[in-house]
């Protein structure tokens, strides 16, 4: 891949699937931020009266005037966070909230630019500023900037965003998923400071095999010739100069001798420093190679088996989206009790915060963007939506060694348009960044009662993806068909396959009935879990599992009492904390996994 191809994949982009805003930023979060976090103003519009005018902030100017809106009286929404967990009246709202907020900041100096940065606002954005629409943005999971320079006044500047989260049939999901559909601006506002000439996009990473082979790609922000970069790692003495060329772009590949690979055993990041006549940033990078060898995943060209575990971007004990530096430690503190080394985000690129930490604490990752069953497959616009996203997500972690997986579809059935369509998102991702493997989860096996086994026919997806993931609930949707130490599976057995789901559900701290499945019992669940332990034994190309899910998750879709109502009873630990049964045989499984590497 070349940084070329990104940067007019995503500047392409943004003018497709109804977005508007520039080429993205990298690490945005290391560069000179004024934050824009704290108490917003809010007004909620379910009827979309606000469109006509309410961006504007008007104020009655004389006796004879009067406005039907006001930012300054009204109620206040914290950012980050979603506003469904912030008022009781919006638990369930889909619909336009209107975000307002003041502040001040100096112009910058000539040969300065501004650009307003949110790390996600679920799911659609118009952002206005001083009365102008500068934005627009579709998505809720990734980031997008605006270029302020010249729009921002010394005092009094005023910033609306219209926020909705309705959900659309040609949306990314779409109409139907499996967890609350939180609104708002759910991730960090900051208004960066750059110089005009700035570092804006680079990828730095190991060879795919070579383990002592660097490559980096490096673009400024303006298509000049003949400027110097200096990449340097001090902790390995490398200092490499490069000159950009027409487009202000510079490329390079050296040796690194006494490189360090990053490892789950040894998550090794190096400060990585670039530098310009006029800007300098500063990285952790982490450098690995991965790849897969017949039905193997080889992290540094050791087998690794991945012990893995999911969950959502919620902390289910508040009821509310994560979106802090606490938030992340909490949920990934749980990941390392229970001992896995493969994390996969679930069902959306999750916040940088998470990404980040898991990577200095070991974890391998699989990010994937919501195409979640229900996708309009045949619709162009949904397709350069997904298009950008996937860009989107890509870019702003490419340069993260922890990601091992892109992941390109959750539970899609084959068609023409939907191979097409999941094609073009692997390509996508490739495009960018080819150091990660690909992978999708796969839910239409079905079973082939003369061979005793699991198979899935006629699915072309299945020859896109490095590895094969399979989501199957034995033993909760799916009855069991024989005994689990007889069950076979066929799937791609010349590639790994990975369990990207399975489970059932409890409540914590029920027992009795452990041959019901309507007991909700922890009995049940656990006996589930040894089942399914016993029958992947037999899967030959078995190179992980991942259990659904860590924890008890909200969903709008489940709503029987008995079950704790409006919460997916996946989870090995319940939404306050509790850790079931299966918890503890999950642990057990995998310290004897990862005691094999
Ligand atoms: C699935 C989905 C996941 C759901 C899960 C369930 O197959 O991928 O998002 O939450 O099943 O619990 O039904």
């Amino acid at each position: 891949m070349n940084l070329k191809y990104a940067l007019i994949a995503v500047s392409m982009c943004f003018s497709c699937g109804g977005t508007w805003a520039q080429s993205q930023i990298i690490n945005a979060y290391a560069r000179d931020n004024r934050s824009l976090n704290g108490e917003w103003h809010a007004i909620i519009d379910p009827y979309e009266r606000g469109r006509h005018d309410m961006w504007k902030n008007r104020k009655p100017q004389n006796n004879n005037e009067f406005r039907e809106y006001s930012f300054d009286e009204g109620i206040v929404l914290n950012v980050p966070g979603d506003f469904n967990s912030q008022l009781p009246e919006l638990k369930y709202y889909e619909g336009t909230v209107w975000y307002g907020r003041y502040f001040d900041m100096p112009e910058p100096a000539t040969g300065e630019t501004l650009l307003l940065y949110f790390a996600g606002v679920a799911n659609v954005a118009d952002i206005y500023l001083n009365a102008e629409k500068i934005g627009h943005h579709e998505g809720g999971f990734t980031p997008f900037q605006i270029d302020i320079t010249g729009k921002v006044k010394d005092k009094d500047n005023f910033i609306a965003v219209a926020v909705n989260n309705n959900r659309r049939p040609d949306a990314i999901p779409a109409m139907n998923f499996d967890w609350w559909n939180y609104g708002g601006i759910t991730r960090d506002v900051f208004i960066i400071r750059l110089p005009e000439e700035h570092i804006a996009d680079y990828h730095i990473r190991l060879d795919k095999r070579d383990p002592k082979l660097i490559h980096a790609d490096v673009a400024l922000s303006r298509p000049i010739a003949g400027r110097s970069v200096t990449i340097s790692v001090p902790e390995l003495n490398i200092s490499k100069v490069l000159t950009t060329d027409s487009e202000g772009k510079a490329s390079t590949s050296f040796k690194a001798k006494n490189l360090v690979r990053w490892d789950i055993d040894n998550p090794k990041l190096y400060d990585v420093i670039l530098t310009t006549e006029k800007d300098t940033v500063a990285e952790e990078i982490g450098f690995r190679n991965i790849k897969t060898e017949g039905t193997e995943i080889l992290l540094n060209d050791r087998p690794v088996f991945l012990c893995g575990v999911s969950f959502h971007e919620e902390i289910p004990q508040r009821k509310g989206r994560a979106f802090s530096q606490a938030d992340a430690a909490m949920l990934l503190n749980e990941a390392k009790d229970l001992g896995v080394n493969f994390i996969r985000l679930a069902h959306y690129p999750q916040n940088e915060h998470i990404v980040r930490m898991a990577e200095k604490m070991g974890f391998m990752l699989w990010e994937e963007i919501p195409i979640w069953q229900g996708i309009d497959f045949g619709n162009d616009s949904t397709q350069a939506k997904a298009v950008r996203m996937m860009s989107e997500m890509v870019n702003r972690d490419k340069n993260r060694a922890a990601i091992a997986v892109w992941g390109i579809a959750n539970e899609t059935r084959p068609s023409e348009a939907r191979n097409a369509f999941l094609a073009k998102l692997k390509e996508t991702a490739q495009s960018i960044d080819d150091t990660k493997l690909i992978s999708a989860a796969f839910d239409n096996s079905s079973w082939n009662k003369d061979k005793k086994c699991w198979e899935i026919n006629n699915d072309p997806a299945l020859d896109l993806v490095d590895i094969v993931g399979i989501n199957k609930y034995v033993g909760w949707y799916e009855n069991w068909r024989a005994d689990p130490s007889e069950m076979g599976w066929n799937v791609k057995p010349e590639k790994p396959l990975i369990f990207t789901e399975f489970g059932g559900e409890a409540l914590y701290g029920r027992h009795g009935n452990g041959e019901a499945k309507w007991s909700w019992s922890e009995d049940y669940q656990a006996d589930l879990y040894r089942k399914n332990l016993m029958m992947f034994e037999n899967v030959v190309n078995l190179a992980g599992v991942s259990p659904w899910i860590l924890f008890d998750f909200r969903s709008p879709t489940r709503f029987s009492p008995l079950q704790g109502l409006e919460f997916n009873r996946k989870g090995l630990t319940s939404d306050r904390g509790q850790r079931k049964e299966a918890w503890y045989l999950m642990r057990d499984y995998f310290n004897t996994k990862n005691k094999d590497r």
